[in-house]
């Protein structure tokens, strides 16, 4: 995991930390980073910032150790993370569905959204474990009237969690599906409601305006955008439309486990600013992790030479 964008600080560090440099020669330097950066998948807003970050530590500053510039590039790139990415705590989420299930009696709705084959089933039975293993009661909504074998899947994932799933036929309004397993939630006394939704290959106003109206009439309390971290700038783009359409509140990174490049985290954080909540790390239901920005940083800048 991550091991492109770690290649790509790992060859800032050495070109700073070997070479005298004029300014012509930093700017060059500088100039392979950001490209370094995009070519592993950071979008280019957020490599154009965390370069122009380095940029400000050494510029102008006369700093013959060796070692004392490589602390000075950590360190602003450490910093710099520590700004762009942005993690949201499950278990505040776990509380909160708890306090609200109990002051007001009412299950907690949570809409799934997403392009197709980005993990949205997946990760609704993975988050549906991860509830269900926190003492709450999950309900899943089949809201995916539109893809063959969709119903099916969900239900099967279900099943395999041991949770209940309302469905209807295929072609059904999503939006009354969802509001169908809100009420049986509540007459079951569920704590929460998780809307499965369809995915397009082409992200287009259909499906926009299909969440919309799903976010309309179900009123959920909260919104996850559900991306694939392979996809790179694509999944930026589709958050960014999500947000701007549907309104976002976290976000679910999956398919970490595949992903060698690793930009894609800072570059969501970079566009929609929103926080991750999740990232996928494998096709088994327990393989959902907590997004830990530490983490992160110091995968991508520990242990340098
Ligand atoms: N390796 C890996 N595979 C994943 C992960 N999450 C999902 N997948 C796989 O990605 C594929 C698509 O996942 P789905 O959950 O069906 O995606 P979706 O967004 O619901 O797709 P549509 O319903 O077609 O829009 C499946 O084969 C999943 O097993 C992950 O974190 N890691
Ligand atoms: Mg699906």
């Amino acid at each position: 995991m991550l091991e492109g964008l770690r290649r790509a600080i790992r060859g800032l560090v050495e070109s700073v930390t070997t070479e005298e440099l004029t300014e012509e020669k930093l700017e060059g330097v500088l100039e392979d980073f950001r490209l370094s950066l995009i070519a592993n998948e950071v979008s280019l807003e957020a490599s154009e910032f965390l370069t122009e970050r380095v940029r400000e530590a050494l510029r102008g500053k006369r700093v013959p150790r060796f070692s004392d510039r490589r602390d000075l590039v950590t360190g602003a790139l450490r910093k710099a993370l520590e700004e762009v990415l942005l993690e949201a705590d499950p278990d505040g989420l776990v509380e909160e569905i708890r306090q609200s299930h109990s002051s007001s009696g009412e299950p907690f709705p949570v809409l799934f959204v997403g392009p197709n084959g980005g993990g949205k089933t997946t990760t609704v039975a993975k988050i549906a474990l991860f509830l269900k293993r926190n003492g709450l009661i999950p309900v899943i909504a089949c809201s995916d009237t539109f893809r063959a074998a969709a119903i099916e899947q969900m239900r099967a994932l279900a099943e395999r969690v041991g949770v209940r799933c309302v469905s209807q036929k295929y072609g059904a309004d999503p939006a009354a599906v969802a509001v169908d397993a809100i009420a049986s939630a509540r007459s079951s006394r569920a704590h929460v409601v998780l809307i499965d939704t369809a995915g397009r290959s082409e992200l287009n106003r259909n499906l926009l305006e299909e969440m919309r109206k799903i976010r309309r009439v179900a009123m959920p309390r909260r919104v996850i955008y559900v991306g694939d971290a392979l996809t790179g700038n694509a999944a930026v783009e589709q958050a960014r439309q999500f947000d701007a359409y549907v309104g976002l509140d976290y976000v679910v990174l999956t398919k970490l486990d595949s992903d060698v490049k690793g930009g894609t985290a800072i570059s969501v954080c970079y566009a929609v600013r929103k926080p991750i909540l999740f990232v996928g790390t494998g096709q088994d239901l327990s393989d959902l992790a907590p997004f830990s920005k530490s983490e992160i940083i110091e995968r991508v800048l520990g242990e340098l030479p």
